[in-house]
């Protein structure tokens, strides 16, 4: 179902219209209401009656992470403090946290772009969510509880964490519907596994998995593990948490940005100007009706690219692909560009390996350096004879060789670049436990 068809649905043109209107309130509002872009549309030389319509947000300037970072807690708001509704923040890796802001009219927007996305991803009124976002300063968990409640779903806020508990919920309430981290989702596919459930005992319909990079590969083993046609929900703190967009489980081909709300950019991630229509690029947001924190040009460092192309579910917004990192994620491994994604890609192509792995970065000689650790499945381990007796891989048992071997080679052809790769046991790589799950083990010195 379409949650919200007078806008899923508008013609191209008219949501054009409705952006470039939305667009001019915006900057006028931040403006007269925000000193931090007061002073930035005045050092681009630009005065906010001079904005008519979409074309002209490339005059606009860009808002960074560090601007938010620079006017912590609440130096950005557009509005009195005591207009605010709630807080949420998002953790930062290093340093303070990057805080974000709603006043009432922000929060019913979040429920309402939760409630489209969750439609979006197959959910109907009467349905149950077990959503497995965590609540709290984060984002995710009351986000789509409120999406959830106003769609008509019976919300089930589990939040992350207590997988046994979760199992339990999930066999004894049997809800439609889940939403969790797609690494969350894994980890609670094998448990549930070892229990000896199998996907077609549980309820489960459709899932909604996103907070962090996923692939194809990644999809098949979920949907195959949990019996769903999974996903995908993108979203940020900073332009309002998840609900930004999801893609529609009748073509699962792209997601759709809620652009009516978020109007988005994709520029060069060198020269910040925008790629030709369709290239990839960094994605960058605009905020078109938030009122607590407003956000011109928001440069949110993943790294997708667009289309405008009619979908088959009759949504006309326009779609962006699964996201292929985060600027800050690339590595630069002998002068090649590369993903963490793009490795999982490539691990997803072959049966032997689980959809578990880990990578190490490391530096020799000024040149990063990144070691595959890829998690073989139990089946391979059983049928190779390279078992060894602590349950990990006989590295040197000639199955294990051949294995590694052709990952290394699938690697190189599809990537360009040679890894080293080592194999691990069942179990043996990181698992979620309920949240965003970090693959990445960087072991280079602090620059
Ligand atoms: O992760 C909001 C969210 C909650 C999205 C629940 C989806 C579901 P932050 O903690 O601020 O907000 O992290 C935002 O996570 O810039 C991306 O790098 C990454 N991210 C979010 N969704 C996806 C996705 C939430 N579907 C950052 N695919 C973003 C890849 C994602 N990366």
């Amino acid at each position: 179902m379409i949650f919200e068809p007078e806008s899923e649905c508008l013609e191209r043109e008219a949501m054009r219209d409705l952006q470039g209107r939305r667009l001019r309130a915006l900057v006028a509002y931040v403006d007269q209401r925000v000193t931090h872009y007061r002073d930035a549309l005045a050092a681009s030389g630009v005065r906010a009656s001079e904005i008519r319509g979409v074309d002209d947000i490339t005059r606009l300037p860009i808002t960074r992470k560090s601007d938010l970072r620079d006017h912590y807690p609440f130096g950005l708001l557009a509005v009195a403090r005591r207009e605010l509704r709630r807080v949420h923040a998002s953790s930062g890796t290093t340093g303070k946290p990057t805080v974000v802001a709603y006043t009432a009219d922000d929060l019913e927007l979040f429920a309402r772009v939760n409630a489209r996305a969750l439609a979006m991803g197959g959910a109907e009124p009467g349905m149950m969510l077990h959503n497995a976002y965590g609540y709290g300063l984060f984002t995710g968990g009351l986000g789509l509880h409120a999406g959830g409640e106003r769609l008509g779903l019976n919300v089930v806020p589990v939040s992350g964490g207590m997988t046994e508990r979760q199992l339990t919920l999930i066999e004894d309430f049997r809800p439609e519907v889940i939403c969790c981290t797609p690494s969350y989702a894994l980890t609670l596919a094998s448990e549930l596994q070892k229990r000896g459930v199998a996907p077609d005992a549980i309820s489960l319909r459709y899932s909604l998995h996103g907070a962090e990079p996923w692939t194809d590969g990644m999809r098949a083993q979920i949907d195959a593990a949990l019996g769903v046609r999974s996903t995908n929900i993108y979203g940020l703190s900073e332009i309002i948490g998840p609900g930004v967009s999801n893609e529609c489980v009748e073509a699962r081909d792209g997601s759709h940005i809620m652009e009516d709300h978020f109007y988005p950019e994709i520029l060069d991630p060198e020269t910040s100007e925008p790629v030709p229509e369709g290239g990839e690029g960094v994605l960058v947001l605009t905020t078109l009706t938030k009122q607590a924190l407003p956000l011109l040009r928001y440069w949110t460092g993943d790294i997708t690219s667009l289309t405008r192309e009619p979908c088959p579910c009759g949504r006309t917004l326009a779609r962006m692909r699964l996201i292929k990192g985060r600027t800050d994620d690339m590595l630069i491994i002998r002068g090649v560009n590369v993903y963490p994604s793009q490795v999982e890609s490539v691990l997803a192509r072959l049966p032997a390996l689980a959809p578990h792995y880990r990578l190490v970065v490391s530096r020799e000689e000024m040149l990063d350096e990144i070691e595959v650790h890829a998690e073989v499945t139990t089946e391979w381990l059983a049928a190779s004879d390279a078992r060894s007796d602590d349950g990990s891989v006989a590295l040197g048992h000639a199955s294990a060789r051949e294995l590694c071997g052709r990952i290394v080679s699938l690697l190189r052809e599809t990537i360009g670049v040679s890894m080293r790769v080592q194999l691990l046991g069942p179990g043996q790589a990181p698992r979620s436990e309920g949240g965003k799950l970090n693959r990445v083990l960087d072991r280079r010195p602090a620059r």
